[in-house]
């Protein structure tokens, strides 16, 4: 699937749109979700152009996954959602059409706060 640069989050990444922004190295992103479903809902994404998580792990060369999972790790911590500080959080990233992917841009959904219940609805 070819990158679309026109996406919200490429917006985002460039300056063009705003975000309420929580993190940021050179690798990595990190934004409140403009309709959290829990009382921390923060958006994670790779500054690299990457359709889904399924194109990220295919592709992106190993440092930037390095440095994308330890972005994670940082995140985590400075959002007071770490298991040593914490009480936990789901990641989640939804890829494609069965995955229900609103955004063309890989991004890892950090869910916490509160106990988040079941993984999926089994409807
Ligand atoms: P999904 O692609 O299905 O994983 O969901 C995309 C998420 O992105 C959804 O929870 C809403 C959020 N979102 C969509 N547009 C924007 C935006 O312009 N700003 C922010 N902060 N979040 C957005």
């Amino acid at each position: 699937m070819t990158y679309d640069t026109g996406n919200i989050f490429a917006k985002i990444l460039r300056g063009e749109l705003p975000c309420n922004k929580v993190y940021e190295d050179d690798c990595a992103l990190a934004f409140h979700d403009i309709r959290p479903q829990a009382p921390v809902h923060v958006l994670v994404i790779p500054k690299g152009a990457y359709v889904s998580y399924d194109d990220f792990a295919a592709n992106a060369p190993d440092a930037e996954i390095l440095d994308f999972t330890r972005a994670v790790a940082r995140l985590t911590r400075e959002l007071g959602v770490d298991l040593d500080s914490g009480h936990g959080y789901r990641a989640i990233t939804n890829a494609g059409e069965h995955g229900v992917q609103e955004v063309p841009h890989f991004h890892l959904h950090i869910l916490g706060g509160r106990n988040i219940g079941r993984m999926i609805d089994p409807a």
